[in-house]
């Protein structure tokens, strides 16, 4: 069974259109994966303790057959594609991905956490998740 999956997409580096888009496309381009809608894509300050650039953020909707686990994995190689380094947690990023919810699951591993723990503290995510409701329907 498919299930519906919320990934927020998050750039504040280099041409942050760009690589929103490129995310976009390589998502669609999953196995056993739908892209199904994306939010509108907002400017927003960035949050955390770190000084940097304003972030674009934008969500999209998916319908996939991967698990939670297979889509996290394939979220970690598309932020390598798009030349991510991991240097500082929550520091400048060309590509951040992260799985908000994955369906109604619930999971509290070190290296993975869903539905993800900001969402609660980001109403950017609360508004791009509210957009892209009206698109789950029961299959
Ligand atoms: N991980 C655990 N749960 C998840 C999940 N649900 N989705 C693990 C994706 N990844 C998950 O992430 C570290 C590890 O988190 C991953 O390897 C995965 O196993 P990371 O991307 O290397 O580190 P990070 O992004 O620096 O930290 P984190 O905790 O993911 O932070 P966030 O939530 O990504 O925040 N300001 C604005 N305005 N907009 C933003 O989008 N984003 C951040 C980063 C900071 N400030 C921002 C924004
Ligand atoms: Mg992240």
């Amino acid at each position: 069974m498919p299930e519906w999956v919320f990934v927020a997409l998050g750039s504040n580096l280099g041409d942050r259109e760009a690589y929103l888009a490129f995310a976009r496309d390589r998502l669609a381009r999953l196995p056993r994966t739908e892209l199904v809608a994306q939010s509108t894509i907002e400017e927003t300050e960035p949050l955390g303790p770190i000084a940097q650039g304003p972030y674009l953020n934008q969500m999209v909707l998916l319908k996939t057959e991967l698990s939670a686990r297979e889509l996290l994995e394939a979220c970690l190689e598309i932020e390598r594609a798009a030349g991510r380094e991991r240097r500082v947690r929550w520091g400048p990023r060309t590509l951040d991905l992260d799985i908000v919810r994955y369906g109604d699951l619930i999971v509290k591993e070190s290296d993975l956490v869903l539905p993800h723990p900001e969402l609660e503290n980001r109403p950017f995510w609360q508004r791009e998740l509210a957009e892209l409701a009206e698109y789950v329907r029961i299959p």
